[in-house]
């Protein structure tokens, strides 16, 4: 890289470094409301207490035991509030009210039905659609799968009836059956409102998480690399991949510096760029193949990211050679779509 390029490069990650770290620091700032909510004796208490891994939610083989909205924390994240909810169907009739009343507040609601009772029964699917009305975050829960047969059946009886745009998700919160994937849905509809650091935080398994922001990353950074426009890729590639390992930093409850992140980011970029004239391949030679240019950028970006996982979860210093290696290994790949092998 020339000097001026090279600075060029320089002053697009310290833009970026702040740009991005404001977007995160003000997605942590945020509450984040997931309300559970259904008909009485779904469930819901006792799924809050496996989200959380402890009994914190009273519960009671008799219907109506939750008379209030109450509020339950993960462990040191005091933003996320799983919200506990009286039963829809509570036949004291100030408790649904309240839970009315509160569901457009939420940024999730997880529905549930009973996979042992009469599954999204009339009123059920009445209440559904009340709800869907105010609020259309919503996930559905088909609960105590441990308790009944034929679940497949049962599920698309619910999509069906709700609607397809709706995922449903069948779970014990007796046994735990599905619990892991329960919270990878709540992940995924958080990350299309850009609300997903706070509650990936709080999972056991950080990897998937990482791995699928790593992989979105790496497509994006090929969408910008296969980009026609002459010198149109540094900006937003930038942005693109501090944004990624400032993320996964603040998964893995990582500190980095803005200085770590521009060293880091400028030396590997630098290193790669010498081996296979990055900026030249990329942008700089009229007519150069966009999809060598997609590739380029999308292997660089999952090597950084996979780079910095690697480190992350083996408490090592982040290492230039094995993003190199990376680099080198991804790129054989035949375009910048394919998923990387691991
Ligand atoms: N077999 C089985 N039983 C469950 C499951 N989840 C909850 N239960 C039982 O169902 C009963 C009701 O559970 P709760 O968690 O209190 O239900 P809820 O939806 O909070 O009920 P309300 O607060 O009354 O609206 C309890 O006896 C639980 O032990 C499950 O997955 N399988
Ligand atoms: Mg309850």
């Amino acid at each position: 890289m020339d000097e001026e390029r090279k600075r060029e490069f320089q002053q697009s990650v310290d833009a970026a470094f702040d740009e991005e770290i404001k977007k995160i620091h003000e997605q942590l700032d945020q509450d984040l409301l997931i309300a559970l909510v259904g008909e009485v004796n779904a469930g819901k208490s006792s799924t809050i207490n496996k989200i959380i891994g402890k009994d914190v939610a009273k519960t009671n083989p008799q219907p109506g035991e939750t008379i209030s909205i109450d509020p339950y924390n993960l462990a040191g994240l005091e933003k996320i509030k799983l919200m506990d909810t009286p039963g829809l169907n509570d036949p004291h009739d100030e408790n649904p009210k309240k839970t009315e009343a509160f569901i457009g507040q939420a940024d999730i609601i997880l529905f549930f039905t009973n996979a042992a009772g009469t599954v999204f029964s009339d009123s059920e699917k009445a209440k559904f659609q009340e709800i869907a009305a105010h609020n259309e975050n919503i996930l559905i829960v088909l609960n105590k799968i441990d308790a009944a047969e034929d679940i497949e059946n049962l599920v698309e009886f619910i999509k069906q009836h709700a609607g397809s745009q709706y995922d449903v998700v069948p779970i014990s919160s007796k046994t735990g059956q599905n619990i892991d994937v329960l919270k990878d849905r709540i992940l995924e509809l958080l990350e299309k409102k850009g609300k997903d650091i706070l509650f990936a935080k709080s999972l056991q398994d950080k990897s998937t998480t990482a791995k699928r922001w790593i992989n979105a990353a790496g497509v994006s950074a090929g969408v910008i690399g296969a980009s026609p426009i002459p010198g149109s890729d540094v900006v937003p590639l930038t942005a693109l991949q501090v944004g990624l390992t400032l993320k996964l930093a603040t998964l893995y409850d990582k500190p980095l510096t803005k200085k770590a992140a521009k060293d880091l980011i400028i030396v590997t970029a630098t290193k790669t760029a010498g081996q296979t004239a990055y900026r030249q391949i990329v942008k700089f030679v009229p007519g150069a193949g966009s999809i060598a240019g997609g590739l380029v950028a999308s292997s660089f970006t999952l090597a950084l990211g996979y780079g910095i996982k690697y480190a992350y979860e083996n408490n090592m210093p982040i290492d230039e050679e094995i993003i190199f290696e990376l680099y080198k290994k991804y790129k054989k790949r035949k375009d910048y779509k394919q998923q990387p092998e691991n």
